[in-house]
C-alpha cells in the first residue's frame, strides 16, 4: 500500500494530485501543520521534518519532485510525462524542476518573512525582493504558457503539477493577477478544473 503524509496547502498537494491522476491505490495521513509535521513521530517517517512524504511497501522518500518521479517511473507506463525520446522532454524536465528549485524560493522566502517567523527575526528588505523575483518568474512563465497547451507541449503533464502547486502559494500571498498574466491564468484554470487537483487542493 502507498501511503501519502499529506498537510493541506502543502508540497504535498503536488503528490496526491499525481497519485489521483495515476488512479492509484493509496492512503492519505493528514498531518496538522506544523505540529504533526514538527513531532517526534514524524521524525521517523521523515527526518527533515517536512512534508511530503510516502511510503511504498518497504520504500520511503520524501521531496515532493523526487516522489512524484518515483511515482511516474514506478507507476506511470508513460503517463504525466512527454517520452525520454520526445522533443518535449528536455522541456518537461526543465519546468519540472524549475517549480521548485527557482520558482518557489521566493515564494516561500515572501510568506517566512510576513507570515510565519516571529516578528522579531523577519527582515523587511525581504519583502521586496522577493516580490520582485516572483513578478519576474511569473513574466518568463507567462511566455511560457503563450501557445495555449501545457508546459511541456500540447498534454497535461507532471511539470504542470509541480508549477501549479508553486502558483497556488503566489494565490495565496496575493501576487498573482489574471489580468497582468492572462496566460497563466488561463493554463491554471485547466489544471485548477481537474478533478485529482480539486480533491488534492481541498483534502
Ligand atoms: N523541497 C521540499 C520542500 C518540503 C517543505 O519544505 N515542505 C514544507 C511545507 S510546504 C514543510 O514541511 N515545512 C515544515 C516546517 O515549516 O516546519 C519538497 O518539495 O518536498
Amino acid at each position: 500500500m502507498i501511503t501519502l503524509y499529506h498537510a493541506p496547502n502543502s508540497r504535498s498537494v503536488r503528490v496526491y494530485a499525481t497519485l489521483e491522476e495515476l488512479g492509484l491505490q493509496y492512503e492519505v495521513k493528514h498531518l496538522k501543520f506544523p505540529e504533526d509535521v514538527r513531532s517526534d513521530a514524524y521524525r521517523k517517517i521523515n527526518p527533515l521534518a517536512r512534508v511530503p512524504a510516502l511510503a511504498d511497501g518497504g520504500t520511503s522518500l520524501f521531496e515532493s519532485g523526487a516522489i512524484i518521479q518515483y511515482l511516474l517511473a514506478r507507476y506511470g507506463r508513460g503517463r504525466l510525462e512527454p517520452s525520454v525520446s520526445s522533443e518535449d522532454f528536455p522541456v518537461y524536465l526543465q519546468w519540472f524542476h524549475c517549480a521548485e528549485a527557482t520558482f518557489l524560493p521566493p515564494v516561500s522566502d515572501l510568506i517566512q518573512h510576513t507570515m510565519v517567523l516571529p516578528e522579531d527575526e523577519r527582515v523587511p528588505g525581504v519583502i521586496p525582493w522577493s516580490q520582485k523575483r516572483i513578478r519576474a518568474n511569473l513574466d518568463v512563465l507567462e511566455t511560457a504558457v503563450s501557445g495555449g497547451g501545457f508546459l511541456a507541449g500540447g498534454a497535461f503533464s507532471a511539470a504542470d503539477i509541480m508549477m501549479a502547486y508553486t502558483l497556488h502559494l503566489v494565490k495565496l500571498v496575493q501576487l498573482f493577477d489574471a489580468n497582468d498574466h492572462p496566460n497563466i491564468g488561463a493554463w491554471l484554470t485547466k489544471i485548477e478544473s481537474r478533478p485529482a487537483w480539486g480533491l488534492a487542493v481541498g483534502g
